[in-house]
């Protein structure tokens, strides 16, 4: 059912807890059915993608129990995982795919693969390729470069690899097959990606290290059970941030966010925008998090590029909506990796903004953007995609005019509540 929306000049305040963060909370399903024992896991994510996650993992037979946002995983290791009756549903999640692909080639039985329409688009070689000169065996569409893909486990050897693409998916595959094949495995990551995966399995006992931009990690790590706190989400959170900072008035706090710095390149940007915001470290061991206080503000546009891409690349859909408010230009670039996540964002953001009369125009790599301009009302596609169903939601508060979203229920994807929230901070 389409949502409608209308505001009238809206203030925001109060607080707000965002959900948890949607990678920790796939890593910690993933790592806790890895390990031997009873994980705990507080603050999970009910979002669709991590309930994907569940869903494949009970198939392999582990038992997850949910109450609320607290999950129990019982496991006896990946080795007491039993070959799947049927087709491991990964729903819209490129984690769930990506990072399971990689255990299931250090398995001894066989599984399939496949997730929703816009799975089946994304590029999947960029794992199959990695793990096949490990000695996986996987087969698919297009020579298995696209789901669905059938996997039959076997004894993999470690390699050297240098990522191609920076993305921590690719990266996070990698180490977990590394974790059962044997030998030292290396992987060089040009660019620095989210580290949840080194992080949480170092939580878990496993030992990776890392020197510069290497990363290594040994055969043959045994797991032990252990107890994960979520943080809330910062691309989650970046939705609330840009709301706030774009509407007369406004001052909201945001609890115990994720500030995991391979993520915070949000903080970065808005503070050269010139934004009015405060964080106060909540922890700072792990993973860590922060209240953030953010408060409306005349922003500048500034350049967007390089190392800092990875550390935003999914706020990248509120930040060209922040940039239409912004005085001057931004200019995104570096950044066509957004040509393959849920959807082409680089498209989709630029013709959504586009429609409600921003000066936008995508470039190969990323899009430039000249403001600030007022929005109006108009008719807006997700592409059933969560982060283009937010930033309709967020541009919304500050369109003269009705804005009506297609398909808001793919927002559940990352943020279930969204709209509740946003609600409960105009009230
Ligand atoms: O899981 P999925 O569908 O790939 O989700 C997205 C998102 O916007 O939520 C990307 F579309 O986040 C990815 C992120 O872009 C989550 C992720 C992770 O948890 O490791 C890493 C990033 O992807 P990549 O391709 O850069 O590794």
């Amino acid at each position: 059912m389409p949502l409608n929306l209308e505001y009238k000049k809206p203030v925001l305040k109060g607080t707000i807890q965002v959900p948890g963060d949607k990678s920790i909370s796939h890593r910690s399903i993933m790592f806790g059915a890895m390990a031997s024992g009873k994980t705990t896991v507080e603050g999970f994510l009910l979002g669709a993608d991590c309930l994907s996650t569940i869903s494949c993992f009970r198939k392999l037979g582990v038992t997850i129990d949910l109450d609320g946002d607290r999950v129990t995983i019982t496991s006896e290791g990946a080795a007491g995982w039993k070959e799947p009756a049927a087709i491991l549903d990964t729903g819209n999640s490129g984690t769930t795919t990506r990072l399971m692909l990689g255990l299931l080639a250090a398995t001894n039985f066989h599984s399939v693969v496949a997730g929703d329409d816009s799975i089946a688009k994304r590029p999947m070689k960029r794992i199959v390729e990695p793990l096949r000169q490990m000695g996986a065996d996987i087969r698919g569409r297009q020579n298995g470069h696209f789901t669905p893909l059938a996997i039959q486990g076997t004894k993999l050897s470690a390699i050297n690899y240098t990522l191609p693409v920076a993305s921590a998916q690719v990266k996070s595959a990698i180490l977990l097959a590394a974790l059962y094949a044997d030998g030292i495995t290396l992987i060089e990551e040009p660019v620095a990606t989210r580290d949840h995966t080194e992080i949480m399995l170092g939580h878990f006992g496993a030992v990776i290290k890392r020197s510069g931009n290497t990363i290594r990690v040994g055969g043959g790590q045994k797991l032990t059970a252990n107890h994960v706190k979520v943080p809330g989400d910062i691309s989650s959170a970046a939705f609330m941030i840009g709301a706030a900072l774009i509407t007369q008035g406004s001052e909201i706090r945001l609890t115990n966010v994720g500030t995991n710095p391979t993520r915070t390149g949000i903080l970065d940007v808005i503070g050269q925008m010139g934004a009015d915001f405060e964080m106060e470290e909540t922890a700072v061991e792990g993973e860590r998090s922060a209240d953030l206080v953010i408060r409306s503000s005349r922003l500048k546009g500034i350049e967007i590029g390089g190392a800092l891409i990875p550390r935003l690349i999914d706020e990248i859909p509120v930040i060209a909506l922040i940039a239409t408010q912004c005085h001057g230009t931004t200019v995104i670039k570096d950044a066509e990796e957004l040509r393959v996540k849920e959807t082409d964002r680089i498209s989709a953001v630029v013709d959504e903004l586009a429609k409600m009369g921003a000066d936008i125009t995508a470039t190969s790599d990323g899009m430039i953007i000249n403001g600030p301009t007022p929005l109006t009302g108009a008719e807006m596609k997700t592409y059933g995609d969560h982060r283009l169903g937010m930033m309709a939601a967020v541009a919304s508060l500050t369109a003269d005019g009705p804005v009506t979203i297609d398909d808001p229920d793919c927002i559940a994807v990352s943020y279930p509540g969204f709209m509740e929230h946003l609600k409960r901070l105009i009230d």
